[in-house]
């Protein structure tokens, strides 16, 4: 399709752009973190949401060079606002499955950091429940990124579901419960489930962030269930790295 050829040369035509959420202490409101967000900027139907193209670049195969660019530019972004001399963040960058499992992926990712002379605890990487169809394989990759010091967190933890018996065999460092949990603070049945969630992460040693945080009576519960990270609209949208950087010096 039309689309998919666009797709192709977006890179090429400086169409990708990332955006960074912040992820936040919920005590004290400062930033802990940041997610980088990727948006592709079409010069006719204007900012397209990754739900709408990335789907169609794992098919296509067109994730792998995206995913190296998307890497590429968050790692330098952070190493800039590094040097700017802002308070030394984690970035936490997704990566989709057939990316992760791609032959070259540690490679890029060691290249990636040394290009950029990032120290690796700043990276983080972000997968979903859906490495497990590969278990075995992503765990090895996995250790590969520990042992080069960067962090891997599970995305949209609870979502999948199945998981929870092959959770406590990965090394890893992070999970992100999925927004729909925090979306269901509120209800007293469903409010069992993130306590559930979140003592899981913890009694595994992991850390534990909330994702889709929207309203104050959310981060209290997060809280009152020793959740102390999140990120959500009830902080900040994800924006542009010029607007990022004014949170940045707001807010740490
Ligand atoms: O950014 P939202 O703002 O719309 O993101 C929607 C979905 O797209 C999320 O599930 C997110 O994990 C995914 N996503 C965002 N950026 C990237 C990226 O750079 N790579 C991959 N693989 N997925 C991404
Ligand atoms: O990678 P992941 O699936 O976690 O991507 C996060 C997605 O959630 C992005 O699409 C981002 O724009 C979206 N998001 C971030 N904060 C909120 C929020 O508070 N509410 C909702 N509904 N979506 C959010
Ligand atoms: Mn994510
Ligand atoms: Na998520």
């Amino acid at each position: 399709t039309k689309i998919e050829r666009e797709l192709r040369s977006a890179i090429d035509k400086n169409q990708m752009e990332l955006f960074y959420q912040p992820q936040v202490d919920l005590n004290t409101g400062e930033i802990v973190s940041v997610e980088a967000l990727l948006r592709w900027k079409h010069p006719e139907l204007g900012y397209i949401p990754p739900d709408e193209f990335i789907p169609m670049a794992e098919e296509s195969g067109q994730i792998v060079p995206i995913g190296e660019w998307v890497l590429k530019d968050a790692c330098k972004q952070n190493k800039t606002w590094q040097e700017e001399g802002h308070p030394k963040i984690i970035i936490a960058v997704n990566v989709s499955v057939r990316q992760f499992q791609y032959g070259n992926f540690i490679q890029k990712v060691e290249e990636t950091l040394r290009e950029n002379a990032l120290d690796p605890q700043y990276l983080k990487l972000e997968i979903t429940e859906s490495i497990i169809q590969n278990i075995n394989e992503s765990i090895m990759v996995m250790e590969r990124l520990n042992e080069l010091g960067v962090k891997t967190s599970i995305d949209d933890f609870g979502k999948g579901f199945s998981s929870l018996s092959v959770l406590k065999n990965l090394p890893i460092d992070t999970i992100k419960i999925d927004k729909s949990f925090i979306n269901d603070i509120g209800d007293k049945t469903s409010e069992a489930m993130v306590k559930t969630v979140i003592d899981l992460g913890l009694n595994l040693n992991l850390n534990v962030i909330a994702e889709g945080i929207e309203e104050e009576h959310q981060v209290n519960k997060l809280l009152e269930n020793k959740c102390f990270v999140g990120q959500g609209y009830y902080y900040s949208r994800p924006v542009p790295a010029e607007e990022f950087v004014k949170l940045l010096m707001e807010r740490t």
